[in-house]
């Protein structure tokens, strides 16, 4: 029996992927820039065997729950659709991330399954139509098949058209010595899950337009701040983007909060940080942890300083620039 292996790590966005055009093909309503990380992989093992009547999946060795192996199932059936081979496959996945605390860890996930499922079942994709087949397992997995600073374009248009046109790619700037200080405020499992608030934001809260007009002038903003490798400016950028996509989720009806009290405590410390001249600016995404990014230099002095916040040396992680998806292990057995 042949199974692949593939490794992805997550990805934590400066310009932030919220809400959808097309909920099938995960066409998202903005461009989307990331970093990937070195720290986190989550690695993927696929393995297509004839006997199989349904696809066995496990996470790290033990029975996935029923709504995890269904959405595996449907990702693999694109998978089989293309490549004709209509076996089931033993999945197991092996995540280092917390799960569901607003640390990507799908994004890792699905980028790392793409890979090894493309692998495993013959499929011939160039790196742009991987990350397009990343994407429709989880939206925010199509940046994690490339290292370093990444865009998500939107795309034009719905259906094969707009299936076609929103890729990821890695952008091409000059190494920044960039360090993300991830602080663990609260890994406990979210209580509304980032598709449905997506989807609540989208239909119900009043500041969404104006985020999406906001964030493609984010977008060309920090596209030049990277090229410049002005930090400050990404950082300032970041900083904002998250602010307001966060801001559209409070006015959504009923309104999603991810922020929590030590949330704004780490916030507070970011901004004395910053009024003590140290470069340090925040993001959050669909949970209660933060992460500050700041110079490498930098980066033992803002986790000190953001671990008297939250309490504990061990909630704090100083993540830098990381590879994308690659294939870790062909093993016959
Ligand atoms: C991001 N997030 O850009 C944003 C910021 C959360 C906040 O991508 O529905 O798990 O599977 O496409 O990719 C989380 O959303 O959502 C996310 P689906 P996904 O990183």
């Amino acid at each position: 029996m042949n199974s692949i292996a593939a490794v992805a790590n997550p990805n934590i966005a400066l310009i932030k992927y919220w809400g959808k055009r097309d909920e099938v093909l995960h066409l998202p309503m903005t461009t989307s820039l990331s970093l990937t990380l070195r720290e986190f992989p989550t690695t993927t093992t696929v393995e297509p065997r004839p006997e199989l009547t349904a696809d066995r999946v496990t996470l790290a060795g033990a029975p996935a729950s029923e709504a995890f192996t269904g959405r595996v199932a449907r990702f693999l059936d694109l998978v089989r659709a293309g490549s004709g081979d209509r076996r089931y496959a033993m999945v197991d996945t092996a995540n280092t991330v917390p799960t569901g605390a607003g640390l990507a860890s799908s994004a890792a996930g699905f980028a790392a399954l793409a890979l090894a499922a493309a692998t495993a079942y013959g499929l011939d994709l160039d790196p742009r139509a991987l990350s397009r087949l990343a994407r429709r397992g989880s939206g925010s997995a199509a940046r994690s098949v490339f290292g370093g600073f990444v865009v998500w374009w939107r795309g034009e248009g719905v259906g094969a058209a707009g299936d076609l046109s929103s890729f990821a790619e890695p952008i091409d700037v000059p190494p920044m010595d960039a360090a993300l200080v991830v602080a663990l405020v609260d890994t406990r499992e979210k209580a509304v899950p980032s598709r449905e608030a997506m989807r609540r934001t989208v239909s119900t809260s009043p500041f969404y337009p104006p985020w999406v007009a906001e964030s493609a002038r984010h977008l060309d903003r920090m596209r030049a701040a990277l090229r410049a490798g002005d930090l400050a400016t990404v950082g300032e950028i970041a900083e904002a983007n998250a602010l307001g996509m966060h801001a559209t989720m409070l006015g959504a009806r009923p309104a999603v909060r991810y922020l929590a009290a030590g949330t704004l405590a780490v916030l507070d410390r970011v901004q004395e940080l910053r009024a003590a001249g140290i470069g340090a600016w925040a993001t959050m995404d669909a949970g209660p942890n933060v992460k500050v990014l700041c110079d490498s230099r930098d980066s033992a002095a803002v986790a000190a300083a953001v671990a008297e916040v939250v309490g504990a040396a061990e909630r704090i992680v100083i993540a830098t620039s990381g590879p994308g998806a690659v294939i870790c292990g062909n093993g016959h057995r």
